[in-house]
């Protein structure tokens, strides 16, 4: 097979909330493309990209997958991204890699927590962006709400390219605003050619037509001087300039459409490859030096009959099977072998890739995900993807006596593949913590460990990860002194400690500033102080929490010449801070979760009444054919045994996901409660 030209790729990541329909609408490309022959379904397990057995069994995607297919002579890469906020690990590492984020969304639920944080992410990487408004055919759901969301919460530049025909159950196709085209619902066929536009919608198509015309020419000063004079603008012209303007990352062109039926599939294939400009047009910011062949490895996939295979982007080339490349990172050479194109677990073999394009090999040896890959040896810095701190962590124990080593090897190399997995041990309990971003991903990290590793785990409901900070400032002043026969201990300081502004709700952790005048606490000594004080700070005062966003200025103190020592600083700082502390107003903050609960319409009730006394805060409800998506914030503490309670509540007809948003102030009554039992605790475990 001959190489594609750099020039017509195109790479795509699609992302989006959870559930919205990004692997429905994969599939609904592919089948349209010709590439698979039936359009398959999410619920039946059928679909090219959910293909590994945990995604079939959960209906959900749980990590990314690679897929591509060919449309007017242009090869589209596409990786179908997870919509759980657990698997965010994979769809930044795809957002990495390409040229432009195809953002999905519900019809019915709009902008929703997981769309905002894709949409931030693409913003970093300045991606092109292209926004599919999808299940335009359910109950409630309104793409005129969806467009005014997006243009009010993700930006006001995103413009309507597609518009509805009709609405809900008598939805009956989509308009093409840029080629002034109506296609008509195939009913889960193949989409048929154009069509006219129903006259019936001819004013609102005129209203939307000028708005994306609008919108265009102001990208383009020739383009907006012939509109001016009342020019009919060329189709070709506005395509070109639509194209630049989404390019530029200028402007968001909105379709629409019903993936599960394949409808709105062929506009939406046409303005990816009209719309997303090529890898030869944009490139990548990934580092590679001088190197002539180089690939970066986003991903690694653990097939259990083909090995690890890892998922790449050519950086420079061509490259083809004969390539051998070194890995900085260990100074190991890799002769790349048989070259793939991924569509989904199926593969084809490729002899060339070309510059920009997504492939695949199987069974490299030392190379894991993140390595840059070059033909000789240059230092290149692999680039920097900035991942979600984990907050959940459950208490892990195999479940056969015995297997503790091959459980801590099995995770071990799960959290190499998920740089959101981690796995520490309680210092003060002495037990395995499994971190992750959501309960959905820990759960799959023990599936895993069950099919792969052969281990049987049991998972016990988390710990609540609490902080301490402080509200005010204050000063205190400790002097540590042991002066009786023998050189003594003596150490002075004056501190003041303040909070630090959160920076995105998420409060910054720990500032030192040194503003010692005239030498009286001796150079040497100052970082005791300082160390001091972050000891202090491992466990406040209050629940013994770790403490975060505070400065910490030392302004005095006193040396003696004979006794002073780094300890006796240490010391001193350390009390100065408790000190201060009680002073300061410290209050215990708690992480807030982002909970989304799917019920039966008739247990709604008791559902929200429950996380009413759960402190939860309702800020949505999405009723949708017979079930009722409720949306609200609750306390971690509050939701740790949350399962139990919604089988009970809804006969085992309930679901519910959620992730992290933010910490936040434990209300005095429950912090009190809090702080009580620790300290029982505490002296439980001195007595
Ligand atoms: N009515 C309707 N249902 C749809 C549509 N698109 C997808 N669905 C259904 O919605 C559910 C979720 O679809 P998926 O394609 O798995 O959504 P996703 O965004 O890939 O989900 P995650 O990967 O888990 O985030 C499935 O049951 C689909 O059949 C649509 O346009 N209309
Ligand atoms: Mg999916």
């Amino acid at each position: 097979m001959p190489a594609t030209e750099p020039g017509k790729i195109r790479n795509i990541a699609v992302v989006g909330h959870r559930g919205v329909g990004k692997t429905s609408l994969v599939e609904a490309m592919l089948f349209q493309a010709g590439k698979i022959n039936r359009l398959g379904t999410v619920e039946q397990g059928t679909t090219a990209s959910d293909w590994d057995d945990g995604e079939q069994r959960r209906a959900m995607s749980l990590s990314g997958s690679l897929l591509h297919l060919d449309w007017h002579d242009r090869k589209i890469n596409l990786i179908d991204c997870p919509g759980d906020a657990g698997f965010q690990a994979d769809t930044f590492a795809a957002l990495r890699v390409v040229e432009g984020a195809l953002v999905v969304l519900s019809g019915v639920m709009g902008v929703e927590v997981n769309t905002s944080k894709v949409w931030a992410r693409a913003e970093e990487y300045e991606l092109s962006r292209v926004i599919f408004v999808n299940m335009l055919d359910r109950e409630r759901a309104d793409f005129f709400r969806a467009l005014e969301a997006v243009r009010s919460q993700l930006s006001d530049r995103c413009v309507a390219i597609q518009l509805p025909i009709g609405a809900e159950h008598e939805l009956t196709g989509v308009v093409d605003l840029l080629h002034m085209c109506a296609y008509m619902d195939p009913a889960g066929g193949k989409e048929g050619g154009p069509q006219p536009i129903p006259d019936s919608m001819a004013g609102q198509v005129a209203e939307y037509r000028e708005k994306l015309l609008d919108a265009v020419v102001e990208t383009n000063e020739d383009l907006m001087a012939r509109y001016l004079e009342g020019e009919d603008l060329p189709l070709d012209d506005v395509a070109h300039a639509l194209k630049d303007a989404v390019t530029r990352d200028e402007l968001y062109p909105v379709g629409c459409g019903v993936a599960s039926k394949n409808l709105g599939t062929t506009a939406l294939l046409d303005l990816l490859v009209e719309g997303v400009p090529s890898p030869a047009k944009k490139g990548t910011t990934i580092e590679f030096g001088d190197a002539k062949q180089a690939v970066f490895i986003f991903k690694t996939i653990s097939d259990p009959f083909a090995g690890r295979i890892s998922c790449f982007r050519v950086l420079a080339g061509p490259i083809n099977g004969d390539t051998t490349l070194v890995d900085p990172r260990t100074h190991a050479k890799e002769r790349l072998g048989q070259l793939l194109l991924l569509n989904g677990k199926d593969n084809e073999p490729a002899e060339h890739l070309p510059v920009g394009d997504l492939g695949a090999v199987a069974k490299l040896k030392d190379v894991v995900t993140g390595d840059v890959l070059v033909d000789h040896e240059v230092p290149v810095e692999p680039p920097h993807i900035d991942f979600p701190e984990p907050v959940m962590s459950f208490a892990i124990t195999p479940k056969a006596k015995g297997d503790e080593e091959k459980m801590g090897a099995g995770l071990r190399r799960l959290s190499e593949e998920d740089p959101t997995l981690m796995l520490r041990r309680d210092q003060q309990t002495g037990e395995q913590l499994l971190f992750g971003l959501t309960q959905m991903q820990v759960e799959v990290a023990c599936d895993r460990l069950r099919s792969r590793f052969n281990v049987d785990v049991e998972l016990h409901p988390p710990r609540v990860p609490y902080k301490e900070t402080i509200r005010k400032e204050a000063r205190a002043r400790h002097r540590y002194k042991k002066q009786t026969g023998g050189r003594g201990q003596f150490g002075d300081c004056e501190i003041v400690i303040e909070p630090i502004e959160a920076v995105d709700g998420e409060a910054a952790t720990y500032e030192f500033v040194d503003k010692i005048v005239g030498g009286v606490i001796s150079q040497g000594f100052r970082p005791a102080v300082d160390k001091g004080v972050r000891e202090a700070m491992e466990h406040g005062e209050l629940a013994g929490a770790p403490v975060y966003g505070v400065r910490v200025t030392l302004v005095d103190g006193m040396m003696h010449a004979v006794d002073s020592s780094e300890m006796a600083f240490k010391i001193a700082g350390s009390l100065a801070f408790k000190e201060a502390y009680h002073k300061a107003d410290p209050v215990l903050l708690e992480p807030i979760m982002e909970l989304e609960v799917t019920v039966p319409d008739e247990a709604v009730g008791a559902v929200n009444g429950d996380l009413n006394a759960r402190r939860g805060r309702l800020h949505g409800m999405e009723p949708a054919a017979g079930m009722t998506t409720i949306k609200a914030e609750v306390p971690m503490a509050e939701i740790l045994t949350y399962a139990q309670a919604l089988t009970s509540m809804t006969g085992g007809r309930g679901d519910y996901h959620m992730s992290f948003v933010r910490y936040d102030e434990v209300p005095a009554h429950v912090a009190q409660k809090i702080i009580d039992e620790t300290k029982q605790e505490r002296e439980a475990a001195r007595a």
